[in-house]
């Protein structure tokens, strides 16, 4: 049989695929038809004369045997498709030896034979049957989904009244996002007889919360007992049960649970719950809902959820799944990315900058260790603001930031010596008598006044309690031992 596909000396093609059983045969179809010109071998005379009457660049060759190459246009890219173990691994090995640049794919039969191609040089190294567990796995997950979010969807249709949409303690942007999404849902399934209220407890306390609720347009309510009982269906976001991270009673009934937390516990009474702790965010679990459910998206809503998917996963990079991922990548396009701009760099307000401002002027250092005084503090959240900003400071390796509250004494710590744990460290000086510990580079703690809630003047007290109590941790660190102790 004569050569087909007539080659000039030092001509090249992109793809080659060598042994063209089923596999090999999908794999030409496909790149033949997206990617033009593909080289095809098989050493089976019969079969690439059917491969050549269909129009691919077949030519028969053993690629066992090492000098299968020659009279071939050099390829950058193969893929080794045979059934047979040992000609696909004589392959990879002619292959790689020859072409130390070129990309190789391989095909493995067994999982032992995996390792030995990868070895061999294989750059990837395909299984079909774990491709096809794979497949078959996402597949079932998607309709599980896809069904999940129409159950969710028939639910609401069917009701009727208010649902209160109830968001965890002190909502953060995976809450807020959440409840706004999931309120959307209810208004796409049910616009005329299901009213929608959202509900949180605590404060909204980050400045960038509160400027997500006002310029997102969110309205929320401060959860009171009696307007709890006036709903007639309750739905949990981002917390797992009852009682869990909101100030709900353990006994309330609730309807709807969608959280990413630990499983919750009461839950039998719930019409519907899809808790996934492996998920990154909440916002991420109702954006997949309404992406099954195909319901316009409004660009607040996107905004909010992608924002919560965002600060949840800390900018996709922590707890962070290729769901999360897919699942940001729909809302995109979906967003205002001025809004979104404006929420995550909002103007600072007037209280956090008097903060920061007697952080700044209220600082000493020694040996790498800075304190700063902030006096009273109205908006906690200030604090380790004064922190991250201190410890940017030249020579300043750990900052120590302390004020006082209605009802505690804070401190927020910031470090980046190598050889101190400030979370132990705080852990170890103030846990006997408050709320105490964190990581190796970021801490806090709360030390409530106890005994001195009614004294009026905070700043007064806190400079008479703040005293022995820094003499703790600097005597943990080492610093009293060293000369000019004074702090
Ligand atoms: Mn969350």
């Amino acid at each position: 049989m004569p050569e087909a596909g007539g080659y000039g000396t030092g001509e090249r093609v992109k793809y080659a695929v060598l042994g063209c059983g089923s596999t090999g045969y999908h794999v030409a179809m496909e790149l033949s038809r997206k990617e033009g010109r593909v080289l095809v071998l098989d050493r089976d005379e019969g079969r690439v004369k059917e491969l050549r009457d269909q129009n691919l660049d077949a030519m028969i060759r053993d690629i066992s045997d090492p000098g299968f190459l020659s009279g071939l246009p050099t390829c950058e890219i193969a893929f080794v498709l045979t059934g047979n173990h040992q000609a696909n691994l004589a392959a990879v090995r002619t292959l790689r030896q020859k072409f130390p640049q070129m990309h190789i794919v391989a095909r493995a039969l067994d999982p032992i034979g995996a390792g030995m191609l990868e070895s061999a040089g294989a750059d990837f190294v395909l299984y079909p049957q774990q491709v096809v567990a794979r497949a078959a796995i996402n597949q079932v997950n998607r309709l599980h989904v896809s069904r999940l979010s129409q159950r969710l969807h028939d639910l609401l249709a069917g009701w009727e009244g208010t649902l209160g949409i109830i968001t965890h303690k002190n909502p953060d942007p995976d809450a807020i996002g959440s409840a706004m999404a999931l309120a959307a849902i209810a208004g796409n399934a049910n616009p005329q007889k299901l009213t929608c209220r959202i509900f949180y407890d605590g404060i909204i306390g980050h400045q960038e919360n509160r400027t997500m609720v006002n310029l997102l347009d969110i309205r929320m309510e401060k959860m009171e007992p009696q307007t709890i009982q006036d709903c007639t269906y309750l739905a949990l976001v981002d917390c797992p049960a009852p009682g869990m991270n909101n100030t709900l009673s353990q006994r309330t009934r609730v309807h709807i649970v969608i959280d990413h937390h630990n499983d919750g516990h009461g839950l039998e009474g719930a019409a519907f719950v899809d808790i996934r702790p492996g998920i990154g965010a909440t916002a991420s679990i109702l954006s997949q809902y309404l992406q099954e459910l195909d319901i316009p998206v409004d660009k607040n809503v996107a905004t909010g959820l992608l924002y919560g998917i965002r600060s949840d996963t800390r900018d996709f990079k922590r707890n962070v799944t290729p769901q999360d991922l897919s699942n940001a990548a729909f809302l995109l396009p979906l967003t205002d990315s001025d809004l979104l701009d404006q929420i995550m760099s909002p103007s600072l307000s007037q209280e956090t900058l008097d903060v920061l401002g007697n952080a700044i002027r209220n600082r000493r250092i020694q040996s790498g260790y800075l304190f700063a005084n902030v006096g009273f503090v109205r908006n906690r959240d200030s604090l380790p603001q004064a922190a991250d900003l201190l410890i940017s400071l030249e020579g300043v390796n750990t900052a120590l930031v302390y004020g006082i509250s209605d009802d505690a004494i804070i401190i927020s710590s910031r470090n980046r010596d190598i050889r101190l744990h400030i979370g132990n460290v705080l852990e170890e000086a103030f846990g006997d008598i408050g709320d105490a510990g964190g990581h190796p580079n970021m801490a806090a703690a709360t030390i409530p006044l106890s005994y001195f809630r009614r004294v009026k003047n905070k700043e007064e007290l806190l400079s008479l309690v703040m005293d022995p109590l820094l003499k703790k941790f600097t005597g943990l660190v080492g610093l009293d031992t060293e000369a000019g102790n004074e702090i």
